[in-house]
């Protein structure tokens, strides 16, 4: 007989609501948590200036109903502090931390064929039996980092975004270098140029980005909390997972050059990521998608007074949105300013960093701090980050040409273990709280399922599997995705297999297959 029903790795918001679920359930369930407090990404990702690139009003639980209405928003996109203060409340809220077992880090999960239970090694050796494994263990949660020469030799202060210390870093007075402009990046670039004395961003790629046009959220929270289950369903249903304020969705081939513009127009005004979805086939029309490329590239262009400093930061390489977008908050415009500087990687690459700075070709710059927003190894790096094994094989050597997975959830020839946004679903093309939500209770409603058989094991058919990897890939292919060297495609990790990471499909097709196969028996999984 197993220690538990359930383990759950990580107690993110993925973890929190799958341990609630479950337990509602009579699951006796255990969540396994590597730092010492609820919220994941958001615990850890403390940076100055981070704030999620989802409305806030989205951005949020929708099974708790009575959670929807007493908690109120500040901003229309939240800053961390106040997305990690929503989380430690839901943990209190629903008495979760009594099952959580806080600075364990999951090394190891061993499958036994033939007790059907899963053994999870911790950090430190301790082993624990379970029947079911819930790998709640995020997408962008290990980071990259990327080898820079003398970077132990530094003798000022090194921060990665993804660990800033929880204590107040000091920066006023100081000379900053920042390497890397995607999210995390621009946001604390934006955050600290007004601080410190002297601010050099380092920028190898530049990002599109668009303005968040954030502010107090106003009455629209109210408004919303009025009809929130129907708002949830439209999410539910959208692409994205998130709605955008109107609805409709042209191709751009229906559109008329000055129509087209005019719809690129309201988006821009209206801000945020729904900016990619201007036209339905943004993404897959070269020329649709080029437009909106350069329009973004004609704002960067208003906003940044010097020219040439302008075409320095304007995205050229690559299709808009085939890397993730950024939101911003005045980014371009903190270019102008005399106590920033941009190094241009492509032009002059970092040799090395030195005891006192960084060096590219000839020319070495002094820092007192460097700040490094360098991304993560998106999708399978967490799972890959633990040795999962079903005695004969394990999941880093089966995935090793990219990951194999039915739905995004499991991976056959490994029971009873489940990936919540695991690779090959929508998750970070999406809200990822719409699809938490989703994989959470469909996860539960199978081990429901089970349950009320008697049965106690569950796996992909090999072909249904192999049928998901294929349309995954093909879908990917009908887009412009694959044409950007972007951590989407695990382009950012040295000798990661490059294949597209998630479901391009959306989150509504993505949930009307995965009711589909629910209701026809799950179809595609071997009960047993
Ligand atoms: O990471 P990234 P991130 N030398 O991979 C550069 C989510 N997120 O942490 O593009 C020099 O986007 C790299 O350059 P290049 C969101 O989904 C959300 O910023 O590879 N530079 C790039 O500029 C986001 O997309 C929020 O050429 C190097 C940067 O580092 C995802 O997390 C906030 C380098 C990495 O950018 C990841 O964002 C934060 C090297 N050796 C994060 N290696 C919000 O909700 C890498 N770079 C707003």
């Amino acid at each position: 007989m197993a220690d538990h029903d359930v383990v759950v790795i990580g107690a993110g918001f993925a973890g929190l609501y799958q341990l609630h679920a479950l337990r509602e359930l009579g699951f006796d369930t255990v969540v396994f948590e590597a730092g010492p407090e609820v919220g994941g990404t958001w615990y850890w990702n403390r940076y100055p200036g981070a704030r999620c690139d989802i409305e806030s009003i989205e951005y949020s639980y929708s099974f708790d109903p009575e959670l929807e209405q007493e908690w109120n928003w500040t901003e229309r996109y939240a800053a961390q502090p106040e997305i990690l203060s929503y989380i430690r409340h839901v943990a209190d809220r629903h008495d979760l931390r009594r099952d959580i077992r806080f600075d364990t880090r999951i090394t190891g999960l061993d499958f036994d064929r033939d007790t059907g239970e899963w053994t999870v090694v911790t950090e430190t050796g301790e082993r624990v039996t379970t029947r079911f494994v819930i790998a709640a263990t995020g997408c962008l949660s290990v980071p990259a980092k990327p080898r820079f020469d003398g970077l132990a030799d530094f003798t000022g202060e090194v921060y990665w975004t993804w660990d800033w210390p929880s204590e107040k870093v000091d920066l006023r007075g100081k000379r900053v270098a920042v390497i890397g402009t995607g999210s995390s990046g621009l946001q604390t670039i934006t955050a600290i140029a007004p601080e410190v004395e002297h601010l050099t961003v380092f920028q190898r790629t530049p990002p599109y980005a668009v303005p968040a046009h954030n502010g107090p959220i106003g009455p629209a929270l109210a408004e919303v909390k009025q009809r929130y289950p129907e708002y949830r369903e439209v999410s539910r249903n959208s692409i994205g997972g998130a709605q955008c304020a109107d609805l409709e969705l042209p191709f751009f081939a229906d559109l008329e050059p000055r129509a087209a513009t005019a719809y690129l127009d309201r988006r821009w005004d209206h801000g945020g990521l729904c900016f990619q979805q201007s036209f339905y086939d943004l993404i897959q029309d070269p020329q649709a998608n080029e437009l909106a490329a350069e329009y973004v590239r004609a704002r960067i262009r208003e906003k940044v007074k010097d020219p040439a400093l302008a075409e320095k930061l304007t995205p050229r390489s690559y299709p808009i949105a085939a890397k993730r977008m950024c939101v911003d908050t005045g980014y371009y415009e903190v270019y102008n300013r005399d106590n920033v500087t941009l190094v241009d990687l492509l032009e002059e690459p970092i040799s090395r960093i030195t005891p006192r700075g960084i060096r590219t070709g000839d020319t070495e710059r002094e820092f007192d701090v460097i700040v490094l927003a360098t991304g993560f190894d998106a999708m399978t790096g967490a799972l890959n980050a633990i040795d999962i094994r079903n005695g004969e094989q394990s999941l880093a050597r089966r995935w090793a040409d990219g990951p194999r997975t039915y739905l995004g959830l499991m991976s056959a020839g490994f029971p009873n273990l489940f990936t919540i946004t695991g690779p090959q679903s929508p998750a970070v093309l999406s809200n990822m709280l719409t699809s938490i939500e989703y994989h959470v209770e469909w996860i539960s409603d199978l081990l429901v399922h089970l349950r009320a058989k008697g049965l106690n094991r569950v796996e992909p058919d090999p072909a249904a599997e192999q049928n998901w990897v294929d349309i995954v890939a093909d879908t990917a292919d009908l887009t412009l995705f694959p044409q950007a060297a972007s951590w989407y495609m695990g382009a950012n990790i040295p000798g990661k297999r490059r294949v597209f990471l998630p479901f391009v499909g959306g989150v509504g097709v993505y949930k009307q297959i995965g009711d589909g196969v629910a209701i026809a028996d799950y179809h595609g999984f071997e009960l047993a």
